[in-house]
């Protein structure tokens, strides 16, 4: 939507208008930003392209690793979805380029997905736990670009996991894989109470929500 200055309406409703426009997007307890937070556990960690990739693993067989250069000749996807953090700001229609879980599949000759969950691994030691059939069917993506651009280093470049249906801190930030589990086990924050799921709908931010 655009404002026009000689529109007869004043801004403030204009305003609420519009808010009013997105509630049904608006999860309870959620607020909208339009600024892209930055929302860090630790220090950005700066890996070249070159010592860069990205594994699926399992216990210690290592399924299929793709270098930065061998990722970019996989299909490249386009998903724009609106993310919400636990911290209560949400942003609407992010738009992001990467690889769907599911062309990596398919690239790994995976047909069937070996364990019903995976933790998702990242640099600098953060790790998060997803059912698998939440990242399947074009939910999820390893992004490598937000708005047309290489994803900056703060928001997770070279690249991040992307699962805006679930609260964003599954979304992990310098993501360098996913280890298939046989059981669902706390990942970094889900170790310090934050929900084992994580759907911003149900207001699942903390273990027992
Ligand atoms: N590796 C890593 N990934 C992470 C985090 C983190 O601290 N480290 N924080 C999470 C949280 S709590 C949120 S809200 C989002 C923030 O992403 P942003 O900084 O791009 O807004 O990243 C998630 N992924
Ligand atoms: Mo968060």
């Amino acid at each position: 939507m655009s404002v026009d200055d000689t529109s007869p309406v004043s801004r403030g409703f204009v305003g609420r208008g519009r808010a009013t426009a997105h509630a049904e997007r608006i999860p309870p307890g959620q607020h909208v930003t339009g600024d892209f937070p930055v929302l860090s556990a630790g220090p950005t960690p700066h890996t070249s392209l070159e010592q860069w990739s990205f594994a699926l693993r399992h216990g210690t067989e290592r399924i299929a690793e793709w270098s930065w250069s061998q990722f970019q000749t996989l299909k490249q996807t386009r998903l724009t979805a609106d993310i919400h953090c636990v911290t209560k700001w949400s942003k609407l229609d992010t738009r992001w380029e990467g690889v769907t879980i599911d062309t990596l599949f398919e690239a790994a000759g995976l047909v069937a997905s070996p364990t019903s969950y995976v933790m998702a691994y990242a640099d600098g030691g953060y790790t998060t736990n997803l059912p698998v059939a939440d990242l399947m069917n074009s939910r999820a993506l390893i992004a490598t670009k937000f708005d047309h651009s290489p994803l900056a280093p703060a928001h997770g470049g070279p690249a991040r996991l992307v699962v805006p249906h679930l609260y964003f801190w599954k979304s992990a930030k310098w993501v360098r894989g996913l280890t298939f589990i046989a059981e669902d086990k706390p990942g970094f924050w889900e170790s310090l109470g934050y929900h084992m799921y994580g759907d911003p709908w149900k207001e699942q931010r903390y273990s027992g929500d």
